[in-house]
């Protein structure tokens, strides 16, 4: 039929199968492919039923995310789907894999479905701020009813296999050979009789409830969780077709839909997301062959909270993991600790207590660097002092063997210097985990002056092993994401001192859709390390770089975040709750009248601007040294590190979007009424000039 789609006859049964790598994905040709075999197998009259089957890994992943934004090519999918759906002769999707999106929307529209039983299905358009938009919203809730549908749609989040067919998704669940399983299906069709049982003539599933009732509460929960968010209000609109008009009305009903999501700019963000964290895997420049070395046993040095999750994200891959530690003492703690954190897991019913006791049969507990003498990586996590930093390298380039990949967590240490403790700078490399290690999805993998490309090569493996969204950079201080937090952070606390409070940041931020506010996130973290940096800088810094001194007055007071209780905000015993500090106005006064700051009204746009505006000044510096290979991969590294909404594309992407000329505009007038801090980045300053975006670089 074509190149993508072909049909074959096996008896009675035609076998239409999709080859289209690496996901199947619902391109024109594609679709044009499945409009033509389902309409020969159709018009065969040797032909009694119809076996959609995929080649690969999966069945069809969803529509193909490239064509979006795109001029539409015809036949569309809601076409091509309600052809399917209209045939006279019984059809059966045979899924393995995910059927996700329009591949799920597939499914549906065929009249039988079997699955194997380590698939999934979902309809995670709105992870890409889309909703369903070929006949999703209104095929799932004539099968699994309203509430179960609104759950799936709106949340995006796939099912297994045996839930589905729990839920009537699927009507079969197999092991075994895919084609086998489904002409198996299609010829007990044909024997006992049965026709086409079309998803879209169905309406039991939408009878007897109050599906009003449950429309709005998804609106009101929505509304509370997620408000900022364009797709999962219109989610909620279209699955309100299904019950409220006739199924063609329902299916124009999601097209109108479908289409504002498909223009919104948070479309285009989430898609951005979506392509640019594939794309941080790729490290320019190293090539394509470049070998990787084997990686089948860890260590890590430190068992503090930082080294023990770094440890558990080795043994939740299934590598074996040791933890070393000073003591016999220090190291039964770090044991322990990894098995009450999993303990929660457990508590919170997202881990089996027999996978808990599986993970921790692969931590191990040391304190002798001869034991390290055979593993393959090592991952130091201990305190972040060069001296510290030298002793453990010593001791690892005396001990480990040669080939074994020698890793620091530093956050913010030269690895370069690092490098030198040993005799095989090559081998030393960063791996940067965000805490909690086990839990945050981010890794900077920081690639040394001398660092070997296998090595580099290794590190992005391990990274993709541990589930990480690994992003390689280069040597600075702070690297990439940490680098930029310290002036988004600075910025902050001067908006403090000019009149704001951490209430109304943190609630601006919030609206424009960080995960957390800049100061609940200080607390949570504790000031001292902010302290910290700020005192190093003062020995360091250019008298015309000012500082903030808010840090210094809470120190005084006692107040470094939710350890001591209190912070920026106040916490109550066993509560992380922030609750407004009654001592801060007073610090705050006194921090102002320090400067000389009359304190005043400040918009939550103009504190946009401020903390915005200083990530992408220090990014673009970023991207011009060299340290992040591309604007995107800044982008994925505050998305997946540091709780930057996704729909909002990363702090380059939103950049592009409010425009350079205008951040640039902006940043010039900030220097010059606020100094040094906000001199702008000259690439920054060059591409507004010239028109250009940092997605044209
Ligand atoms: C939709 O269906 C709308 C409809 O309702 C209505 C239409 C009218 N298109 O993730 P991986 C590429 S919206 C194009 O690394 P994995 C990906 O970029 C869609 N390309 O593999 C990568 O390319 P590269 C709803 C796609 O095994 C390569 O495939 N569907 C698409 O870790 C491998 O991807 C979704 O949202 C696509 N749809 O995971 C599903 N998907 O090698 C999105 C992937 O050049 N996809 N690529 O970097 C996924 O969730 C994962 O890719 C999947 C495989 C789980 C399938």
């Amino acid at each position: 039929m074509s190149d993508v789609v072909t049909l074959e006859r096996q008896g009675a049964v035609a076998v239409v199968r999709v080859n289209n790598p690496p996901v199947n994905a619902l391109g024109v040709a594609v679709r044009q492919g499945l409009e033509n075999s389902f309409k020969a197998a159709e018009a065969d009259p040797e032909v009694k039923a119809i076996v959609l089957v995929c080649e690969g890994n999966t069945f069809i992943a969803g529509a193909d995310i490239k064509e979006f934004g795109k001029p539409p090519q015809s036949p569309s999918l809601p076409d091509v789907v309600n052809g399917i759906e209209a045939g006279s002769k019984p059809s059966v999707a045979v899924i393995h894999g995910t059927a996700l999106g329009g591949g799920l929307e597939v499914a549906l529209s065929c009249h039988y479905r079997i699955a194997r039983k380590d698939a999934k299905v979902g309809l995670p358009e709105v992870k890409l701020g889309l909703l369903p938009g070929a006949g999703g919203t209104q095929r799932l809730p004539r099968v699994v009813g309203v509430e179960k549908a609104l759950d799936m749609i709106v949340s995006g989040a796939p099912i297994s296999a045996t839930e589905a067919n729990q839920l009537g998704v699927v009507d079969e669940v197999f092991d075994g050979e895919l084609l086998a399983a489904g002409l198996a299906f299609a010829n007990k069709l044909i024997a006992d009789g049965k026709g086409p049982r079309r998803t879209g003539e169905r309406t039991d599933k939408l009878e007897g409830v109050d599906n009003a009732a449950l429309v709005a509460a998804k609106r009101a929960e929505l509304e509370k969780k997620a408000p900022g968010l364009f797709s999962p209000q219109r989610c909620v609109s279209a699955v309100e077709a299904a019950f409220t008009l006739p199924l063609t009305e329902g299916l124009k009903r999601e097209r109108e839909l479908f289409a504002e999501c498909l223009v919104s700019p948070q479309r285009a963000a989430l898609v951005h997301a979506f392509f640019t964290e594939r794309l941080a895997s790729k490290v320019d420049g190293l090539p394509k062959d470049t070998p990787v070395r084997e990686f089948n046993s860890a260590a890590v040095i430190g068992g503090g909270t930082m080294g023990v999750g770094i440890a558990m994200c080795f043994a939740n891959a299934g590598i074996p993991v040791k933890i070393l530690e000073i003591s016999e003492d220090a190291r039964d703690k770090a044991i322990q600790r990894a098995r009450d954190t999993y303990g929660m897991s457990v508590k919170r019913g997202s881990l089996t207590e027999a996978a808990l006791e599986k993970r921790m049969t692969l931590i191990s507990g040391v304190t002798d660097y001869a034991d390290l003498a055979d593993v393959d990586v090592v991952v130091e996590a201990v305190f972040e002092e060069m001296g510290v930093k030298q002793k453990v390298f010593e001791a690892l380039d005396a001990n480990c063997k040669p080939g074994a990949i020698l890793a620091s967590n530093t956050s913010s240490l030269d690895l370069n210097q690092i490098a030198q403790f040993t005799k095989r700078p090559e081998d030393v490399v960063g791996l940067h985990f965000f805490s909690p290690a086990n839990v945050m999805r981010l890794l900077e993998v920081v690639r040394g002056e001398k660092t070997s490309d296998e090595v580099l090569a290794t590190a992005m493996a391990i990274g993709k092993k541990l589930k990480k969204v690994a992003v390689p950079v280069g040597v600075c201080d702070g690297f990439v994401g940490n680098r930029m937090v310290f002036q988004y952070g600075r910025e902050s606390e001067f908006l403090l001192e000019e009149g704001a409070t951490p209430e109304q940041v943190d609630a601006a931020l919030r609206k424009f859709g960080m995960a957390m506010g800049a100061f609940a996130m200080r607390d949570l973290s504790g000031l001292d390390i902010g302290l910290a940096i700020r005192t190093r800088q003062r020995q360091t810094l250019p008298a015309e770089f000012k500082l903030p001194t808010i840090l210094d007055k809470m120190a005084e007071a006692g107040m470094l975040g939710q350890k001591t209780g209190k912070g920026f905000y106040v916490y109550e015993k066993g509560s992380r709750t922030p609750l407004p500090n009654p001592e801060l106005p007073a610090i705050l006064a006194a921090a102002s009248k320090e400067q000389g700051v009359e304190r005043r009204e400040l918009s939550d746009d103009y504190i946009i601007e401020r903390t915005m505006y200083a990530l992408i000044n220090e990014g673009a510096k970023i991207l011009e040294e060299g340290v992040a290979q591309r604007a995107s991969d800044i982008d994925v590294i505050y998305i997946n590190g540091y709780g930057f909404p996704a729909h909002q594309g990363g702090p380059m992407f939103y950049a592009d979007a409010v425009g350079l000329d205008r951040v640039y505009a902006r940043i010039c007038e900030f220097h010059e009424q606020l100094g040094a801090w906000w001199k702008p980045a000259p690439l920054l300053e060059k591409l507004a000039k010239e028109g250009r975006k940092f997605a044209d670089l």
